[in-house]
């Protein structure tokens, strides 16, 4: 059976970083698996049409640890799509020589850990073993694909696709009646561009979402030069600033009339992006009466937008803005307008049944050729507990998290030495940007083989009361907002049957300030072992 000093699972963001720091900076030998047939990770599988980064974009959502990377890409628009950052990764994957450390087309069924080697047994579905001290699971927050159990749903004859799952030929909808279910961040990209073309597309909504115009345009080369130019402050800023190099605002709405706030809303709208949210002004995620009056500022937007008043009405979203992920829109609302699209309330009208060729509402029956599920994903946990490793006298990851996903700094799980994820439960994950917050968990996780190689030690695992404590701290923090007063896969109300349980850190910048001070004062919360010698 081959050893390495470390197996990394999945090559997106995070993984493709680990391999590189691991092996090019550690010097450690590396394998890394994957169960798609090429790098990319989310962006590899999230295919479907209109998929774009949903968070300030380029140039900030990329690697950040090279200059030589920073200055050989050159982003084309403000918010890239699916097609470019899969072009980026595969670009960095070829210039740092990434592909031959990685087995593509290879599922990880197994993880099991040995006490008296101290080190990872993994098998693949194609019943190869591997082993490797250390186990870092980059298995993406955003990986298990949600479909919903809803009746009839398998007897349904046409095309069925998830947006998580997207097929790699093109897909036609000319001259095909389709109907997409889920409006969320998949949904929202999808549904504008699948109307263009398909004969008629209904879109089922559970839930009316809230979303801010995404103003996508191209960079212009001046744009691109003063962020080159400036680099390391931009670099700096996003570290300290949450992830993005925007100051947060400092402004109080209470020291604001509310005509002077409803200008600040129109200006901040115009400009699109987050901004509304995050720079308006303090407290629009923990203050109730600020958030009522943004939530309405937004709604005012969508009816202005839509022409059917009754259309409007069913599109009106009535959650605090910002406590399910923000959506940014490129022509989302203005779809409602076109003659060849149309809305069913689920709330007012839950689907009754598939048939073969059609959905059957409780209301009426809509005939359809493909369905398109743009419904979300297990998200977060679900990577780790499809792979459900085993930890010290055989736990499992699913009996440990049957009830919490208990972790230690969203990284680390009592039980389960030398085992390390990247944007696990309890880690800012997509509170932060995902690249350069997967860059400094992958580094804290080098500072810990480092520290243990030179320590002499074989073995480290965090103690369940770090455990406790971290759980406690990362909730402590989410109570403070309206976060958990919203359903959303923030909380894994998602997915039914699911603990309830806010699944991320909502101070990135302290986070990793955390990381360095454990780093710093030699892993407080965690015991070691000394190498057993075998
Ligand atoms: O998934 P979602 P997503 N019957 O869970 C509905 C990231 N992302 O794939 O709101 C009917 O947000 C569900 O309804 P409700 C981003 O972080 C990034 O859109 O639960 N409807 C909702 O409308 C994002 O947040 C990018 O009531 C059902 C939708 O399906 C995350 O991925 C692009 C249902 C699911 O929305 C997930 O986004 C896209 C049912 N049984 C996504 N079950 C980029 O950066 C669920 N729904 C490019």
């Amino acid at each position: 059976m081959a050893h390495y000093d470390a197996i990394v699972i999945g090559s997106g963001f995070g993984g493709l970083y680990a391999l590189h720091h691991f092996r090019d900076e550690l010097g450690l030998s590396v394998r890394v698996f994957d169960g798609a047939g090429g790098v990319g990770g989310t962006w590899w599988y999230n295919r479907y049409p209109g998929a774009r980064v949903d968070a300030p974009s380029t140039p900030f959502y990329a690697y950040t640890f090279s200059k030589d990377l920073v200055d050989a890409w050159d982003w084309p628009e403000t918010q890239a799509s699916q097609e470019t950052v899969l072009s980026y990764l595969e670009f960095v994957a070829d210039r740092l020589n990434l592909r031959k450390d990685i087995q593509f087309n290879t599922w990880v069924t197994d993880a099991r850990y040995d006490d008296g080697a101290q080190h990872w047994t993994i098998e693949t579905h194609r019943g190869e073993q591997a082993s490797a001290q250390f186990l870092i699971c980059a298995t993406g927050a955003l990986f298990v694909a949600n479909r919903p159990d809803i009746p009839g749903i398998d007897d349904f004859a046409g095309e069925i696709y998830h947006t998580g799952r997207w097929p790699h030929d093109p897909i036609s909808f000319e001259g095909k009646n389709v109907a997409v279910i889920g409006t969320g961040s998949s949904g929202m990209q999808a549904i504008p561009e699948i109307a263009k073309t398909a004969k008629h597309l209904t879109v089922f909504q559970r839930t009316p979402q809230f979303a801010l115009p995404a103003r996508n345009r191209p960079l212009t080369d001046e744009e691109r030069e003063a962020f080159r130019s400036n680099w390391e402050d931009h670099r700096g800023s996003m570290i300290h600033r949450g992830g993005w190099p925007f100051a947060t605002t400092k402004l109080r709405a209470k020291e604001a009339t509310a005509e002077e706030r409803h200008r600040r809303y129109q200006q901040l709208w115009a400009e699109g992006g987050m901004h509304l949210i995050i720079n308006s002004y303090r407290g629009v995620l923990s203050s109730e009466d600020l958030n009522n009056e943004i939530s309405e500022f937004v709604r005012g937007k969508i009816r202005e937008t839509i022409d059917d008043p009754e259309t409007a009405r069913k599109l009106m979203p009535n959650y605090f803005i910002g406590t399910k992920r923000m959506i940014l829109d490129n022509g989302y609302f203005e779809t409602f307008n076109r003659p060849n699209v149309s809305l069913v309330d689920l709330r007012e009208e839950p689907i009754e049944t598939f048939t073969p060729g059609s959905i059957r509402t409780y209301d009426g029956e809509h005939p359809i050729d493909m369905l398109v599920l743009a419904t979300g994903f297990d998200a977060v946990s679900g990577s780790m507990l499809a792979i459900n490793p085993k930890g010290r006298d055989g736990l499992s990851l699913k009996e440990k998290w049957a009830e919490r996903f208990e972790t230690c700094l969203g990284a680390t799980i009592a039980g389960f030495p030398n085992l390390f994820m990247i944007h696990g439960p309890g880690s800012p994950g997509v509170f932060f940007t995902m690249p350069l917050g997967g860059e400094r968990t992958v580094n804290w996780i080098g500072r810990c083989i480092s520290h243990l190689r030179s320590e002499g030690l074989g073995a480290i695992e965090a103690t369940s009361t770090a455990e406790t404590l971290w759980n406690d701290e990362i909730q402590g923090i989410a109570e403070r907002t309206l976060y958990p007063r919203t359903d959303s896969w923030y909380l894994g109300a998602n997915i039914p049957g699911k603990p309830r349980q806010f699944l991320g850190h909502l101070m990135g910048s302290q986070y990793f300030k955390r990381l360095t001070e454990v780093a710093d004062t030699g892993f407080e919360g965690f015991v070691t072992e000394a190498v057993r010698h075998r």
